[in-house]
């Protein structure tokens, strides 16, 4: 029986509730931390809710003294920072809270366990946007003589310089680089993961792949109401999928396969960051091919629209992560291919999304 106690904040999240699955399955007491709102925000937490091991505490990120106090209370064995404002392009409206969050709001917690439980380990849940537009090269050249060019292979790893692009990646660099001088200076526990995307069916409706398979899910349902497909009905149009920059490439994880590393992460003898990833990239047009193709449409181009509303003021335009590091030294290994999580995402939006999920007007 393991006694374990982990705090994990941005529990109600994608992340946060795969990762109390998994830790309460390895027999932790799992303490969600959870910001009041008006609205019900407990839907991915459904499956655990009720089950011995698993609570729930109310504070925010921003509030250092409900920080504090849940710290000075519970003296985990392991903390997860998970919570933040997630969303870049948001980051861009709200600079200032998602500064206060995803930068202040780590201090606090650090501050906490350095004043309150020092034996705390702590993970930060960084991000592959501290790369920004940056990346590392290997495979250019001429081998063996031969006269054709090897085409270069760019990716991201632990030796990468951080670029940040965005106000998002500005405040988890200064998480990422806080936690390092927390470690450095006060000797904490105190890791970071440097995840590049992960998805699933729980990823949030305004990030561009469950934007895509719930479309592609709706839009199924609406042929197999009319029994056949065309652009138009009785006068009526089928609405579009509004979409920004299609030609950004992105290295796209399964969630859960991701959270387990998070956790293997803080199972280290010393603290280290890590980088994590599947090693291969995919562009927007990638996914809306793959979406698509799940439910037998060739071609997405009808039904796709570009909104410049939706394009990024700086845009990161490659993001594919060399994960050796967490390889070798956690023996994690993604497990989902690219094609797997496509499929995942769309069949769980074909059986949840409602068939009157588009309005036909
Ligand atoms: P998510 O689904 O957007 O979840 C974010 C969580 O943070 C939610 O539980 C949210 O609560 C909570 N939160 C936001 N502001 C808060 C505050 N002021 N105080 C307390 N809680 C607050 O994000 P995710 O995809 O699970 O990502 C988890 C973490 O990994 C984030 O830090 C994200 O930046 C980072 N990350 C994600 C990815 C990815 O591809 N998913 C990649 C790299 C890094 P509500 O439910 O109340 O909104
Ligand atoms: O955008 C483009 C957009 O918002 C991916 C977060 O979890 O991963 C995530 O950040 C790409 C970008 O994710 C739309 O411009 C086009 O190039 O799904 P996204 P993200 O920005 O990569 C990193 C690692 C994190 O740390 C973050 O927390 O898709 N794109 N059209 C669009 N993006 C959105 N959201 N909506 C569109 O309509």
């Amino acid at each position: 029986m393991n006694n374990k106690v982990a705090i994990v904040t941005g529990v109600t999240g994608q992340d946060g509730s795969f990762l109390s699955e998994f830790l309460l399955k390895k027999d932790y007491k799992v303490i969600g931390f959870v910001r009041r709102s008006s609205t019900n925000t407990h839907e991915r937490l459904k499956d655990v809710l009720d089950t011995k091991g698993f609570m729930l505490v109310d504070g925010d990120l921003t509030d250092s003294s409900s920080i504090y106090h849940l710290v000075n209370r519970y003296k985990p064995d392991e903390l997860y920072n998970l919570a933040a404002q997630s969303h870049v392009g948001a980051s861009f409206k709200q600079p200032e809270i998602t500064f206060d969050v995803n930068a202040k709001g780590v201090l606090h917690v650090l501050e906490a366990i350095r004043q309150f439980s020092p034996h705390t380990k702590f993970y930060q849940a960084s991000t592959s946007e501290l790369f920004g537009s940056n990346y590392s090269t290997t495979g250019g050249g001429y081998p063996g003589g031969s006269d054709v060019k090897v085409v270069e292979v760019r990716y991201q790893d632990e030796k990468t310089k951080f670029a940040p692009n965005s106000p998002y990646a500005i405040a988890k660099l200064a998480a990422h680089r806080l936690v390092g001088i927390y470690r450095k200076s006060y000797g904490l526990y105190a890791s970071c993961g440097i995840l590049f995307n992960h998805e699933s069916e729980r990823r949030g409706e305004n990030f561009v792949t469950r934007k895509i398979t719930q479309y592609v899910a709706s839009l199924d349902h609406y042929r197999k109401s009319l029994k056949g497909i065309a652009n138009t009905l009785e006068g009526k149009k089928y609405p579009t999928l509004k979409l920004g920059n299609l030609d950004s490439w992105r290295d796209w994880g399964y969630a859960p396969d991701y959270v387990e590393a998070m956790w293997m992460i803080l199972q280290r003898k010393k603290p280290n960051d890590f980088v994590i990833a599947t090693g291969e990239t995919h562009s927007i047009r990638d996914f809306l091919d793959a979406a698509f193709f799940h439910i037998d449409i060739d071609n997405w181009q009808p039904f796709v629209t570009i909104d410049d509303a939706l394009f990024r003021p700086c845009e990161v335009e490659y993001l594919c992560g060399d994960a050796t590091k967490a390889r070798e030294e956690l023996g994690w290994r993604p497990k989902t291919t690219f094609k797997n999580l496509v499929g995942k995402m769309v069949d769980y939006d074909l059986e949840n999304c409602r068939a009157d999920c588009f309005s036909y007007s």
